[in-house]
């Protein structure tokens, strides 16, 4: 039976797409970091900014005289690429060229034999739509009604749009499925979060442990470049993995945990480094809180308990603390990223924040310097009407330490409940793809099945664009302006995205609908300028240059403002806790009832034949949304199971072969994958890296390639502080057909 809103596959109605000319080898040729090449002198440049993942790298987009992009390079200003870009932001020219992009706005329609399909419409008729069903929920349940869920620049337009409205409901899943629990750890700790690019002075540092961070492979380009260097310095990297990563390759120490214990390791970390002296004295005694309490409460983490619990022996726990110890204060316990594994996650983050602390880490060189970032200022508007009613309604009195929405807050709070008298109604997606992003699909599902209106924008036909009622084709980031890229780091930088090519198909910026949108709205008060150039030069007019000159040298990097970089020797710091000091002994956890300093947690164990699933990146892709894209298919076109060798001979599974996995809710993937053999990960756990498995037949290059480990992670493990979604908590186990197919 058809359910209130089927999965359109967006199908032949999009027809006439361009030739690619060939592009994908040519480009190819150039990926390689040591292939040297010589640009022509015909090519024309224009600056952007990489938008294939958040790290932003500045850099020119080359394009010949009839027009056509050749090239994109970084930009050698750039502090956060160094004139140097990964492989995905040198593919991100296939982003353009991808001939299975989505070409025009689509209106969801039943027809007379009850199929719901979807109609190619004018802006006009998709902006008219859009806002008669927003003003009616606007007018019979209020603004609150309508969330925002958006990753990617155009959030910033339709951010402001949905606060003019009257809405504060406006999530991103690089908080509670990403980095959430580490902010929320290093505010409780430190009084401030780290936010993106992080902080960690990698370029000096003496020592860099890796906790399930596999930098190198998770491809945050100058962080890696710095990393790099340091290891050609000498510095000592520390690497907690199950799998042996590429950075574990590159290790002193390689800590091959058994899944799920890091946090026993690191409060015993702690209490060797205390026990022995270990730790910077006068740093702790002059900027910390709460030392003796933690000293008393991790008393009982010794390396042998721990063995019995992480698998890693006595001696390595004792070996590399004291190898942090030696290198401090240039230590960095590196902070992570996607930290959302096992619902302790904001406790862990907060073991590494106490442990920075303890080797006065945080301040110093080598370790946590201070950032600096320029603001951009907005022209005038009217002030955003106050919003009555948040997402946090539907929660209760939880997650009051999160310090910004939850996508998966906004989930639930569609979902009509009991203790809720007003549930969210519309989603205005931007740029993030729900179905492979939120675990527990069948809720994301069914929140979707209870709105008035979905609207998706998108560059491409994802899995959540076959879920909207509208799907609005925003034009890729080469053939757009967006707002102006203001960067955090050693010093602040600014930089500028504008179209280096007109817009494919009948594409649009998100400004441009955005500003459609206010004004159906009436809200045009708040979209003052008449093209998005002219708001643009105001706002670098604020910051002493113009569009004009930013056109030509793309990017600006400004003199530090404010602080040193470091603390000076005795510097007296006010820290923006309770305490005003560094807090080893949270008072805004103890106040909320939690643990004010950490505590070991126990965690569920797979059944017998079933293995831990665990998943990470690949240099060449990011998350979900380049899987299609025709240069990097060429680099990586699916994702493999890794499997150890003794589970492998058990279950007699050969290498490249092609299997099913099952959780342990029965969820049978929907493809199959490819099995790697290998040494590099423990009996006990399967790896995978996330982002392949689309569903959608619309993606030609890589619908049915490999398995998406969201649809495994059904069992979701939410973070009583902050309600981040736990996500390493599921298991699997091989099946050789896919007899069992799953039902959502
Ligand atoms: P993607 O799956 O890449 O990641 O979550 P998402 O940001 O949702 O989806 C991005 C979407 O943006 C795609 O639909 C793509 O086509 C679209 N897009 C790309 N460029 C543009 C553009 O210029 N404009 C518009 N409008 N759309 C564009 C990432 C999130 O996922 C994060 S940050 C993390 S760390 C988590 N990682 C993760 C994981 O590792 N495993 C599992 N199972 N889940 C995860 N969820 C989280
Ligand atoms: Fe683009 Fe790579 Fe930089 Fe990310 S790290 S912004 S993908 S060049």
């Amino acid at each position: 039976m058809a359910n209130r809103r089927d999965f359109i596959k967006i199908s032949a109605l999009t027809t006439g797409g361009l030739m690619l000319a060939g592009l994908s080898s040519r480009n190819a040729a150039v990926f390689g970091q040591n292939i040297t090449y010589k640009l022509p002198a015909d090519l024309k440049r224009t600056p952007t900014y990489c938008e294939v993942c958040f790290w932003k790298c500045a850099g020119w987009v080359y394009k010949n005289e009839s027009g056509e992009i050749q090239k994109i390079i970084g930009n050698d200003d750039d502090p956060a690429c160094n004139g140097r870009l990964c492989p995905r932001g040198t593919g991100g020219i296939g982003m353009y060229y991808d001939e299975d992009r989505l070409k025009e706005p689509l209106l969801r329609v039943t027809d007379s034999a009850g199929k719901q399909t979807f109609k190619p419409v004018s802006w006009e008729e998709a902006f008219d739509f859009i806002a008669q069903k927003m003003q009616k929920i606007k007018a019979e349940h209020g603004p609150e009604c309508t969330a925002l869920l958006t990753h990617g620049s155009g959030g910033d337009y339709f951010g402001r749009l949905l606060k003019a409205y009257g809405s504060n409901n406006i999530a991103a899943p690089s908080y509670a499925q990403c980095r959430g629990p580490r902010e929320v750890a290093f505010i409780a700790t430190f009084g401030e979060g780290l936010d993106s690019p992080e902080n960690t002075d990698i370029r000096d540092t003496r020592c860099l442990v890796l906790i399930g961070s596999h930098l190198g492979e998770n491809m945050h380009n100058g962080q890696v470049q710095e990393m790099s260097d340091a290891i050609d310095r000498g510095a000592t990297i520390i690497t907690v993995d199950p799998r042996f990563s590429t950075v574990a390759s590159k290790s002193k120490f390689w800590l091959p945990i058994k899944p799920s214990t890091d946090l026993a390791l690191l409060l015993t970390w702690i209490n060797v480094l205390i026990e022995n002296g270990w730790y910077d004295k006068d740093y702790v005694e002059k900027y910390t809180y709460g030392f003796e309490q933690l000293k008393a409460e991790v008393k009982k983490y010794s390396p042998e308990w721990a063995f019995g619990i992480t698998t890693i022996a006595p001696e390595q726990i004792r070996a590399t603390a004291r190898e942090m110890y030696n290198a401090s204060p240039a230590v960095i316990i590196h902070p992570g990223r996607h930290v959302t594994w096992y619902g302790d996650d904001t406790q862990r983050l907060r073991a590494v924040a106490i442990l920075n602390a303890l080797l006065g880490s945080w301040g110093r060189r080598g370790g946590f310097y201070r950032n600096e970032k320029k603001t951009v200022n907005h022209h005038p508007m009217p002030p955003f009407p106050k919003p009555t009613r948040t997402w946090r309604d539907a929660m209760g009195d939880k997650f009051q330490l999160a310090d910004l929405a939850l996508a998966n807050g906004v989930c639930d709070a569609t979902i009509p409940s009991v203790t809720l008298d007003c549930h969210i109604r519309a989603w205005i997606v931007n740029g993030t793809n729900l179905l492979n992003t939120l675990p527990d699909q069948k809720k994301t599902i069914e929140a979707i099945h209870n709105l008035d209106l979905m609207v998706v924008v998108d560059t491409m036909p994802m899995e959540i664009t076959g879920y909207a009622d509208v799907v609005l084709p925003e034009c890729t980031y080469l053939e757009r302006y967006d707002s102006i890229r203001s960067l955090q780091g050693r010093e602040g930088s600014i930089a500028l995205r504008m179209p280096a090519v007109e817009p494919k198909y009948n594409t649009r910026s998100a400004w441009w609908m955005a500003k459609q949108l206010a004004q159906k709205l009436d809200l045009k008060d708040y979209f003052p300028f008449d093209s998005q150039e002219e708001e643009l030069d105001w706002e670098f007019k604020q910051l002493g240059t113009s569009l004009e000159e930013m056109q030509r040298i793309g990017l600006r990097r400004y003199k530090r403002e404010f602080d040193d970089l470091y603390y000076a020797p005795g510097e007296t710091v006010e820290f923006m806790t309770n305490s005003g000091k560094i807090e080893l002994y949270s008072t805004a956890f103890a106040d909320q009832g939690f643990d004010p300093v950490p505590r070991y947690t126990k965690h569920e164990e797979p059944a017998p034949g079933f293995y831990r699933l665990i998943y990470g990146r690949a240099p060449m892709h990011t998350f979900s949304r380049t899987a299609n894209n025709p240069n990097l298919v060429d680099l990586m076109d699916e994702n493999t199971c890794w499997i150890n060798p003794k589970v492998a001979k058990e279950w007699g599974i050969q290498n490249d072969q092609y299997i099913w996995l099952e959780n342990q809710d029965g969820i049978v993937s929907e493809f199959p994958i490819k099995a790697r053999i290998t040494e590099r990960i423990r009996f006990d756990s399967i790896y995978m890296v996330h982002g392949f498995g689309h569903s959608n037949k619309k993606l030609s290059r890589t619908y049915g390639r490999g398995i998406s480990d969201s649809q495994l992670i059904t069992r979701v493990h939410v973070d009583p502080i902050m309600g981040g979604t736990g996500m390493r908590g599921n298991f699997v186990t091989f099946r050789f057909d896919q007899a069992k197919k799953q039902e959502l």
